[in-house]
């Protein structure tokens, strides 16, 4: 019974935990960031896995943030700290363009 109440508690947290604190994923396959339109709370940390067998960038278009090239299964991590929209792009493959839409 214990246990329960502990579990039932631990629940109450998580359920409870601010939206913002979620840190999101993006995959690259197949020559595409897998959310290329993506909206997300001030504070959020987004991170790019490279999922495919050559590498690939993020560079933001006014260069927020920039990544070296990502060799498979590397990845780079940004946080968003202010709002404002972000389109980015891969410097190795120009036509593989994402956005993040930051909102307050
Ligand atoms: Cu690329």
């Amino acid at each position: 019974m214990k246990n329960v109440l502990q579990i039932l508690a631990l629940s109450c947290l998580l359920i409870s935990a601010p939206t913002w604190a979620q840190d999101i994923q993006i995959n690259i396959k197949d020559f595409m960031y897998s959310s290329t339109d993506l909206h997300i709370p001030v504070g959020t940390k987004v991170t790019w896995v490279n999922d495919d067998q050559v590498p690939h960038t993020i560079v933001e278009t006014h260069k927020v943030f920039h990544s070296a090239a990502l060799d498979t299964q590397d990845s780079f991590s940004y946080t968003f700290a202010d709002a404002g929209t972000f389109e980015y792009f891969c410097t190795l493959h120009p036509q593989m363009i994402g956005k993040v839409v930051v909102g307050q």
